[in-house]
């Protein structure tokens, strides 16, 4: 097993706080307040975060799972059916108890291949780079710590295969669906005729089984979305009072955006060093969206970024789908 961790292209965490400043600013300065729901995963929001995937309400995990244990040995045959000469990339590869089945099918197939998980997080490539040996010892394994399409390219120059992209997890819904479309024309444009990409989408389904996975009675969601404040005290010399805060999230049904808020409970002036920010009673911050999809929209997005809709896999009750796109 190979295993090498690459740490090029990562800002220096200098000038990441001070990204984290400027847009934290930026976003309590707007006329309305946002912050950008990136920020949610310091050590504390990532273990919020596994809370969440752990909450019975919060279905997009389990229905994922439920793809790919179920589905891997068809998903791993129609990619066979297109290249027997490929790379996988999983752009967020997070702790890989996902894509560990699709791994498994391929490698049963026989087929030499080459498994680069890129995550902006040293921690998860060095994690990854100690558990997989020991769960698929004939896995080769080579992380990239680093930005998504820094790490693309940079698999592009250590290996000259077809690339089957895998982004799971269903991320794409933390951008708006033009954000989106963006982010698929990037990914073929890094991409060469004949790879492949499976993206996982969230879909929408009766709204209040949605409102639930973003309001779980558990609060976790809640203190992930005030997590993002506690990290600007912790981090920029912010004062906030979380408990002067409310988590609101909304879903529309209509256009499929799953929106969560923070609330003033009154009014405020918050102070971020030497700024200060006053918030109005009942004054909301937008944090997050989380988009769902039916899948025409997701079809236009495929088309319309220049790919090819190859096979799409559903959990069993279709709450969730995996996407095989064609470069
Ligand atoms: C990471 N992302 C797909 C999650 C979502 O469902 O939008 C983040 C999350 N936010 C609240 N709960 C989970």
């Amino acid at each position: 097993t190979t295993s090498v961790m690459h740490t090029v292209l990562v800002p220096l965490k200098q000038d990441q706080q001070e990204i984290f400043s400027q847009d934290v600013i930026r976003g309590l300065s707007a006329k309305n307040k946002y912050l950008d729901s990136k920020y949610f995963y310091d050590a504390e929001g990532d273990r919020l975060f596994q809370e969440i995937m752990r909450c019975h309400e919060y279905y997009l995990t389990n229905c994922e799972m439920e793809i790919l244990r179920e589905q891997s040995a068809v998903i791993s045959q129609t990619i066979l059916s297109h290249t027997r000469h490929f790379d996988v990339v999983e752009l967020g590869a997070g702790d890989a108890t996902k894509s560990i089945h699709l791994l498994k099918e391929l490698l049963k197939t026989g087929q030499d291949f080459t498994y680069y998980p890129v995550d902006i997080s040293g921690n998860v490539i060095t994690q990854l780079e100690r558990s997989l040996p020991r769960q698929l010892p004939a896995l080769k394994v080579h992380g990239l710590h680093g930005e998504y399409f820094d790490m693309l390219q940079q698999a592009g120059i250590l290996s000259r295969k077809t690339k089957v992209v895998l982004c799971m997890g269903g991320n794409i819904g933390n951008f708006t669906p033009p954000e989106a479309r963006k982010f698929c024309r990037q990914l073929r444009n890094y991409l060469q005729p004949g790879d492949i990409v499976i993206i996982g989408f969230d879909l929408k389904k009766h709204p209040q089984i949605i409102l639930d996975a973003y309001n779980d009675a558990a609060g976790f969601t809640r203190d992930f979305n005030l997590n993002l404040l506690k990290r600007i005290n912790q981090e920029l010399g912010g004062n906030f009072d979380i408990s002067k805060f409310d988590h609101y999230p909304t879903y529309d049904p209509g256009t499929g955006a799953c929106k969560s808020y923070l609330v003033s409970l009154e009014e405020q002036d918050v102070k971020i060093g030497d700024h200060t920010f006053h918030f109005g009673l009942h004054e909301p911050v937008y944090m997050e969206i989380s988009q769902k999809y039916d899948l025409e929209s997701i079809g236009q997005m495929a088309t319309q970024s220049g790919f090819e809709t190859v096979a799409d896999f559903f959990d069993s009750r279709r709450w969730f789908a995996d996407c095989m796109w064609l470069c």
